[in-house]
């Protein structure tokens, strides 16, 4: 999977290049390149923001700054896209369209539709991500909407709250849809049981000793009975959810009769 991210703060973005995901990217499972959008400006102190048409607070992005860092994402064929190539160090500078279709290009806003781990799963199939992480109040409309003729559109929150920007965002995004792409994860066996994966939150999880400060290891994990192991940890993940989470269990319609003893 290629992903290009767009910023102010390319620097925010290092996190990538730790762990698991770096890892993906120095084995070639990701190429993940991070782009200056000061990069697509020409004045002498690289204006990438104005004031707000009809006033108010803030400050507002430059529609062309954008134009030009996804139109060289894109591949070029512009003027202005083909004379900033050179003047950007962050990437390899041979970039390439998607394989298939068009690139998706997230645009991180407390506007958008709440990000989950089924937009997670769905991106992870993608070709080619692109995260425009805005500043400010925002990104002018204009390129937004020009934007949707090139890529595939995907205004996206992370959670209803608001940050200061699309990076930490990004990098939120980047984490949870990465880790879904075969080779990223040692062991995919670790994914299928995980929170959110099904619907019910995970099961406590216990590590040698077995007794720790005067509190025991359940002793059916101690026990060997991989069925009774399977049946106490689902009741667990129910009752937990049933807990934390009651929102989740009104969507989920795989439980039983057993599964509803449980949570009664
Ligand atoms: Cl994606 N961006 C910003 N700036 N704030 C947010 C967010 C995104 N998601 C929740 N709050």
């Amino acid at each position: 999977m290629k992903i290009d991210v767009v910023s102010i703060f390319p620097e925010y973005l290092a996190g990538l290049q730790l762990s698991l995901i770096g890892k993906a990217v120095d084995q070639g499972v990701l190429d993940l390149n991070v782009h200056d959008l000061r990069d697509f400006t020409f004045d002498r102190h690289s204006t990438v923001d104005d004031s707000p048409y009809g006033g108010g607070a803030g400050m507002v992005m430059k529609a062309e700054p954008w134009a030009l860092a996804l139109e060289h994402i894109l591949g070029g064929g512009s003027p202005g896209a083909a004379s900033v190539e050179q003047t950007v160090g962050a990437d390899t500078g041979d970039e390439e369209p998607a394989a298939a279709g068009r690139p998706i290009l997230i645009v991180p806003s407390p506007a958008g539709p709440v990000f989950n781990q089924r937009i997670a799963e769905e991106l992870s199939v993608a070709d080619h991500l692109v995260f425009a992480c805005g500043r400010y109040e925002g990104i002018d409309q204009r390129v937004i909407d020009w934007s949707g003729e090139h890529f595939d559109l995907r205004p996206m929150s992370i959670g209803d709250y608001v940050l200061n920007g699309g990076e930490v965002a990004s990098m939120v995004m980047i984490e949870a849809v990465s880790r879904l792409i075969p080779g990223v994860i040692g062991n995919p066996e670790s994914l299928t049981e995980e929170s959110h994966e099904d619907g019910l939150l995970e099961y406590p999880i216990y590590t040698k000793p077995a007794s720790w400060r005067d509190r025991d290891v359940p002793e059916i994990l101690l026990s060997g009975n991989h069925g009774a192991i399977a049946r106490w940890r689902r009741d667990r993940r129910l009752e937990r959810t049933a807990d934390v989470r009651p929102d989740l269990l009104a969507g989920l319609d795989g439980l039983d009769k057993h599964d509803r003893a449980i949570l009664e």
